[in-house]
């Protein structure tokens, strides 16, 4: 009897974890680009997850993977949220600055 209860209490253990790693609650990344830089350049993300880009140089950038996302032009101080709905890789640059290079990988 004591056993089957220990069993019911651990099922619903395992059943309450399951639960809570299927569906993790949706975090928010932030990358700063500063510096001619998008720091981090490389970020992983779940899907469901906020990045927000946000510009701390003093000449406008954008994030622009083509077809995929694209911030428009942010000047100084100016934030973007992306949502990460969908999984794979995001290969991204800066329009006005092709050398300014980010990857975002959602799974
Ligand atoms: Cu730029």
């Amino acid at each position: 009897m004591r056993r089957t209860i220990s069993m019911i209490a651990l099922s619903i253990a395992v059943m309450f974890l399951g639960a809570c790693s299927s569906k993790p609650a949706p975090q928010t990344h932030t990358i700063l680009i500063d510096g001619f830089k998008f720091q981090p350049a490389l970020l992983t993300v779940n899907v469901g997850d906020n990045v927000v880009f946000t510009n701390q140089d003093m000449v406008p950038h954008n994030a622009v993977d083509e077809g995929k996302f694209n911030s428009g032009k942010l000047e100084q101080g100016k934030s973007w949220t992306y949502l990460a709905k969908d999984k794979g890789t995001f290969d991204y640059i800066c329009t006005y600055h092709p050398n300014m290079k980010g990857h975002i990988v959602v799974q």
